[in-house]
């Protein structure tokens, strides 16, 4: 069912990074598409604020929600009613990624570069941040941990949580994400989803006040909204398809392996799932395994479709070190190493979201319980960003302490560096000192 991309015996000598890149296409994401769609919903809700809002909520979410800022006390009733042992499971998630993200503060770094001449780099949690989270039939609740608890950590003053209306639910948002927020002490959520929540979010809608960042995933029209709205907001990185590589050698476990592509196939119709090896032998097991596993699981159709997709392959290399510059050049947002020396391998991944290292470190660990975030850049984006952590939440300033000694030390390179640029005022504002 799985389609085989074979790039052994290729002239490793002139094989670039692109042509690797290019074996393993990646599913078509269109915003642009979308962009018509979103921007009259964002002009609305910045011209008719909560008018427009109830508005689209009746027309999305099919649901009239006259007061969007949920109660306290229908947060309290959601945590009273969570099930025990998913609240377990939460609390643990949470209490392994606050020990992660507290090792993850960064202190102000100070330089002292001559007597009166201090730098700080100082760090300064974002302000307000507005976190979105999808409802839908599956409601990610994880994703509320991963985006919350380091913009805590951060020390990220005010946070605000938006989540479209269910009928179902009396207007209100999912109660297991309720209930996560009851856990994680977010009081001010909002019953508000798609495009309209970000634009809420962005400019600011009564009762709502102006947030300085949004994160967190969503559909198209989510992403599409934040990207026509950066620049009025800051935002995370964008979440496309989430993906799966997996690079293994003859030591892999094939139900392992397959069972793991699986679970990220089970997403999304366009998520990915692509396994790298050397074995052919691997190979053929994991596809043995693979029509035997994908037949007794929940969503057959969902992830049949993913697996089936020109964005999932097995990609059959001639040994692991070609297998390393596939994998790197492919900047998987999962990476999962399933090879004699994995954690030898890992050292050598400079672009992956995530790294999960040998047979006991299955990416499903990381989206729930490892301590790691599974907020993590796709469609490539990993190899040149880095997924959600404490540093996201996270601005610097530099503070610049120069005593009049210090200033002396470095005048003179002001004034003739100002000159060669034909800038004499930046100069003058030195010299007018020491005149
Ligand atoms: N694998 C997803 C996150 C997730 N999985 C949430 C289950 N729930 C993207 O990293
Ligand atoms: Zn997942």
């Amino acid at each position: 069912m799985i389609r085989r991309i074979d790039l052994r015996g290729a002239d490793r000598g002139s094989a670039s990074t692109i042509d690797y890149r290019a074996a393993v296409p990646r599913a078509e994401f269109d915003i642009e598409a979308a962009t018509h769609a979103v921007q009259p919903i964002i002009d609305a809700v910045r011209e008719r604020g909560a008018e427009a809002i109830a508005e689209f909520s009746e027309k999305f979410d099919g649901v009239r929600v006259d007061d969007i800022r949920v109660p306290a006390a229908a947060l309290t009733k959601a945590l009273d009613e969570l099930d025990p042992a998913i609240r377990a499971g939460l609390e643990e998630s949470i209490a392994r990624l606050r020990t992660t993200c507290a090792a993850e503060l960064e202190q102000d770094a100070v330089t002292d570069l001559a007597p009166g001449a201090r730098v700080t780099h100082r760090k300064v949690p974002v302000g307000r941040v507005g976190l979105y989270v999808p409802g839908g039939l599956a409601p990610l609740v994880s994703s509320v941990l991963m985006n919350v608890v380091p913009a805590q950590v951060a020390g990220v003053p005010s946070i605000a949580l938006a989540s479209p209306p269910q009928k179902e639910f009396g207007g209100l948002p999912q109660p297991t994400i309720l209930a996560a927020c009851a856990l994680l002490g977010v009081d001010e959520v909002y019953a508000v989803g798609g495009a309209q929540a970000i634009a809420m979010f962005a400019y600011g809608i009564e009762p709502c006040e102006r947030v300085d960042m949004v994160t967190g995933p969503g559909n198209i029209y989510v992403v599409t909204a934040k990207r026509l709205l950066k620049g009025q907001v800051g935002i995370d990185s964008e979440a496309g398809p989430t993906e799966i590589a997996i690079l293994a050698d003859e030591t892999a476990e094939a139900a392992y392996v397959a069972a793991d592509l699986i679970s990220q196939a089970e997403h999304d119709p366009l998520a990915a799932s692509v396994l790298v090896t050397d074995s052919e032998t691997l190979a053929a097991d994991v596809e043995a395994e693979l029509d035997k596993q994908v037949a007794a699981t929940k969503h057959v159709e969902r992830i049949r479709t993913s697996l089936t997709g020109a964005q999932s392959g097995i990609v059959l290399v001639d040994d692991v070190d070609q297998g390393v510059d596939v994998v790197n050049a492919y900047a998987a947002e999962h990476l999962e190493i399933h090879t004699a020396d994995a954690a030898q391998v890992a050292g050598r991944i400079r672009n992956a979201g995530a790294i999960f290292v040998g047979s006991y470190a299955p990416v499903s660990l990381g989206d729930y319980c490892a301590g790691s975030n599974h907020v993590l850049p796709t469609g490539g984006c990993a190899c040149h960003s880095s997924g959600l952590s404490v540093r996201a939440f996270t601005k610097s300033i530099h503070v610049v302490d120069y005593s009049r000694e210090g200033l002396a030390a470095v005048k003179d390179h002001v004034v003739t560096l100002a000159e060669a640029e034909d800038l004499p005022g930046h100069g003058a504002a030195v010299s007018v000192r020491f005149s």
